[in-house]
């Protein structure tokens, strides 16, 4: 006979055990759009202590509208390695272009990333972050129905080497610690330069050269690179926030091994 207590014993234990995990990591991601989710599986892949955190209930940020909410994604031919890392199949459209189902790519990634060892939490927002020894080394979070009703309800933390903001557009874990901080950014001006309008080509090639450390301890990519260092908006072509989601992996393990 099925024993509902032991059903909810059987979540509860599992899902804080997996949790006391994260409380202590090599990198926080925040955001499970394409550029944090393909983060955290090289991350994980390369035996990094890793977890991701997205506040809303499906992951998969831009990538499950496709375009428009045609679910259909394009690549380029510059991020089809990192398909081939995913088993991802992609249909040649035109010479350069290839199209993948976004519903597929979500489901590919969130299945390596996960076998290879990547905690993925949703439903938990980043309110704030610790700010130590002049640099960032953790998140502050709490479930996101208390941000959303706006209860009165303390958060709690946890500690991290490096932090990467993968918040899409709004860029939010930069722009949090802008505005409780004042610090200066790694930016040429110190300040956000924010995101600027529409050229695919001129785009992805921002996206990926923008993937960097914007302040010590705290990375970005995807778009949220854009919004930090400048860089135009590329609409629903993927393999930037891909080949971003790598190179931010990529720093972050040489600078983890170097330490
Ligand atoms: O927006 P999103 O998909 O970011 P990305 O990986 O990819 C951008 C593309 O989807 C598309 C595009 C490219 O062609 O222009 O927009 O850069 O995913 C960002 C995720 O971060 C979550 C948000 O819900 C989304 O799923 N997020 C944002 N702020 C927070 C957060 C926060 N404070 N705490 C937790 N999650």
């Amino acid at each position: 006979m099925l024993n509902e207590v032991t059903i909810t014993k059987a979540i509860v234990s599992t899902y804080l055990a997996k949790f006391e995990q994260a409380l202590e990591l090599d990198v926080a991601i925040v955001g499970a759009g394409p550029a944090g989710l393909v983060a955290g599986y090289y991350l994980a892949k390369a035996g990094k202590k890793v977890a991701l955190f997205e506040k809303k209930l499906a992951i998969g940020g831009g990538m499950l509208g496709g375009g428009m909410m045609f679910n259909t994604i394009v690549v380029q031919d510059d991020a089809q390695p990192i398909l081939a890392d995913l088993g991802l199949r992609a249909s040649r459209y035109a010479e350069g272009y290839h199209t993948v189902d976004a519903i597929e790519a979500l489901g590919c990634l969130v299945y390596h990333a996960t076998r290879a060892g990547l905690m993925v939490f949703n439903l938990i927002t980043i309110e704030d972050l610790v700010f130590k020894n002049g640099r960032v080394a953790g998140l502050v979070i709490n479930w996101s129905p208390v941000e959303m009703t706006g209860l009165h309800v303390d958060p709690l933390t946890l500690h991290s080497r490096s932090v990467l903001d993968a918040t899409g557009h709004g860029a939010d874990i930069v722009s949090k610690l802008v505005r409780k901080m004042g610090v200066k950014l790694l930016t040429e001006t110190g300040a956000m330069l924010g995101e600027r309008c529409m050229d695919a080509e001129l785009g992805e090639q921002h996206t990926v050269a923008n993937t960097r450390e914007a302040y010590p301890g705290l990375y970005v990519s995807g778009m949220a690179a854009n919004a930090v260092f400048g860089g135009c908006r590329m609409g629903p072509i993927f393999g930037g926030m891909f080949l971003s989601g790598r190179k931010a992996a990529q720093e972050l393990i040489a600078r983890l091994d170097a330490s």
